[in-house]
C-alpha cells in the first residue's frame, strides 16, 4: 500500500517505511490478526471492530478512502500467491468481506 499509494504514508510519519521494515510487519500482523477476529464474528462484526472503528474515526481520523485502497493492495496479494486458487468467487466473497469490515471501520465518520 506504502508503495503503490504513497498517499498512505502520511499516516504513519513515525514508522519506519522502508522495505523489510520490522515495524511495518508487526503492524501487518495487527492488522491481519483483526481481520482474522472479524472473520470469526461476521454476523456482529460492528460490535466486533467498535473499538477499532473509534480509533480509526476519532483518533487517526484516516480518511475513508484509504481503506479501499488498502482492501485493493489486499486482494493483488492474494491473487499473485493464489494464482488459480484464486477462483472469481473467492475473489467476489473477499471483496464482500473487505467491503462490509471497512463499511464497520468507517461507520462512525458519518
Ligand atoms: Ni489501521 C492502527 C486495523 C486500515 C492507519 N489499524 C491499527 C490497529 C489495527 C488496525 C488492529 C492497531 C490498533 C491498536 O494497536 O490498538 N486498519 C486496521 C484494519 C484496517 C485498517 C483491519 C482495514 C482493513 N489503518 C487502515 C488504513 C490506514 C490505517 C487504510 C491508513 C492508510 N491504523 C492506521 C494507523 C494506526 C492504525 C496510523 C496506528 C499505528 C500506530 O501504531 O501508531
Amino acid at each position: 500500500m506504502f508503495t503503490t499509494y504513497p498517499s498512505t504514508k502520511t499516516y504513519f510519519p513515525h514508522f519506519d517505511l522502508h522495505h523489510d521494515s520490522e515495524q511495518v510487519r508487526h503492524h501487518g500482523k495487527k492488522v491481519v490478526t483483526a481481520l482474522g477476529n472479524a472473520v470469526h464474528h461476521m454476523d456482529t462484526l460492528s460490535k466486533t471492530l467498535s473499538d477499532l472503528s473509534d480509533l480509526h474515526a476519532y483518533n487517526l481520523r484516516v480518511d475513508p478512502v484509504n481503506f479501499k485502497l488498502l482492501s485493493h493492495c489486499f486482494q493483488v496479494v492474494l491473487a499473485v500467491h493464489l494464482r488459480d486458487e484464486y477462483t472469481p468467487q473467492l475473489h467476489v466473497a473477499f471483496d464482500k468481506f473487505m467491503e462490509a469490515v471497512c463499511n464497520v471501520l468507517t461507520e462512525k465518520y458519518r
